[in-house]
């Protein structure tokens, strides 16, 4: 029977190397857990870069995948099919919008909503043609297109890829002046994570989303949430913004709203942004799809019926908490919000890839970020109990002396 080393091989030998995973090959998942070829079971604290709140393989999710799957599965929005309509209804009314526009992975609906703000500007604002302006934060992630990695700050995700797409300007995250500083008549919106995930889980400033809502609302210029990572219960609310009663004016989901079994995403705002689009202005060949669309319901459906933004901010204080008492040589800091939580290493710890080697020995699978952080993210379904178990490992690795770098 092939084990770990063969996987590992043929996947290196027949695909472009633009990842450096963990030397671990998963074959089962269920719930928080998974297990790999050899047979060990890992708990799973990356979910996916939060793409999978409602656990691996969730029944209601795995039941509507199939009972879908069995009876359609696409038929492109140049006919209409049984399931969007149902699906972008509960969804916007859900979420508190009144449309959607429904696309696939996160970095489309990200391109989507610079599309709709961009247009909105042009025909609603009265920017002239060509001088949009959208303002986006140092260390931000928001995908991988050129458009997007082009006004990312990370060298790595933008080197070799130019040239770029004009119309950004770039502030520092969590600094309202520098926002007010940038806004000028051409600016159209304002794209911004709740929390920075890629960027280590970067919590803004208390205040801070609420002075960017009166700001952007004052200049006119519509702010853009990306809750792709934040959103659906990840920090302990549907939506980040709600913990500081913010309503963005469009908001970007996406990962989680797939339940993990299907990429679906979704861009909603009011009509004044959503009804720049005429037919045929935008699409894609997936998007709004009956498959997609039912998934996207049972997933949207397990969230509010389980209660899981509830639970991730009852157990994410928990276990924060619990993280903060480990009396380690290693951490810095513990920061997040519910259950996306990161471990800032010390310099002088090294890197964060080793800890999530020495993670992965003990089984639990995390994911640095950043060099210097350890995330962890398990599935909202996580019982207090499976985060008990999971701390004992844990408290293990950051509790051993600094490993002697020569
Ligand atoms: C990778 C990072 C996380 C996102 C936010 C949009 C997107 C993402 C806030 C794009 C996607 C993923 C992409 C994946 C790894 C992961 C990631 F490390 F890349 F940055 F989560 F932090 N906005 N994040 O977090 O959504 O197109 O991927 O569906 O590209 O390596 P997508």
């Amino acid at each position: 029977m092939a084990g770990t080393e063969s996987f590992i091989r043929e996947a290196e030998r027949w695909s472009a190397h633009n990842y450096h995973p963990l030397p671990v090959v998963l074959e089962r998942g269920e719930g928080c857990w998974v297990w790999d070829v050899d047979g060990n079971r890992y708990m799973d604290m990356l979910s996916a870069y939060s793409a999978l709140n409602q656990g691996h393989r969730h029944p209601k999710i795995i039941a509507a995948l199939k009972e879908q799957a069995d009876r359609l599965t696409l038929t492109s929005r140049a006919f209409h099919n049984d399931q969007m309509g149902p699906f972008l209804h509960e969804l916007s009314e859900q979420l508190g919008y009144p449309k959607a526009l429904p696309m696939n992975t996160g970095a489309e609906a990200v391109e989507t909503a610079i599309k709709a703000v961009r247009k909105w500007g042009y025909t609603v604002k009265g920017v002239p043609s060509e001088r949009a302006e959208i303002i986006v934060c140092e260390n931000n992630f928001h995908g991988r297109t050129t458009t997007i990695v082009g006004f990312s700050s990370e060298g790595p995700y933008r080197d070799g890829f130019g040239p770029f797409t004009p119309g950004f300007v770039m502030i520092p995250y969590g600094d309202i002046d520098a926002l007010r500083a940038a806004i000028n008549e051409n600016t159209v919106g304002f794209l911004v994570e709740p929390i920075q995930g890629e960027g280590g889980v970067v919590v803004p400033p208390e205040g801070y989303l609420k002075e960017v809502e009166a700001l952007c609302r004052g200049a006119n210029v519509k702010l853009v949430a990306d809750e792709i990572q934040t959103g659906l219960g990840r920090t302990g609310r549907m939506l980040t913004s709600d913990w500081e009663d913010v309503r963005a004016d469009v908001v970007i989901l996406g990962k989680a709203l797939g339940g993990g079994v299907y990429p679906v995403s979704a861009v909603l705002a009011d009509e004044d942004v959503m009804d720049v689009f005429t037919p045929g202005d935008h699409g894609s060949t997936f998007g709004g799809n009956p498959l997609g669309a039912a998934v996207g319901l049972a997933s949207l459906r397990v969230i509010v019926e389980e209660k899981l933004p509830q639970r991730a901010a009852e157990l994410g204080a928990w276990f924060m908490e619990e993280l903060r008492n480990i009396d380690s040589p290693h951490v810095e800091e513990v920061r997040g919000r519910g259950l996306m939580v990161g471990v800032v290493l010390k310099e002088s710890s090294g890197t964060a890839r080793p800890f999530a080697e020495e993670l992965m020995e003990r089984g639990i699978l995390a994911k640095e970020t950043h060099e210097q952080v350890i995330r962890f993210a398990p599935p909202l379904v996580v019982s207090r109990q499976e985060l008990e178990e999971a701390l004992v490992p844990i408290r293990e690795v950051l509790q051993a002396p600094v490993a002697q770098t020569s």
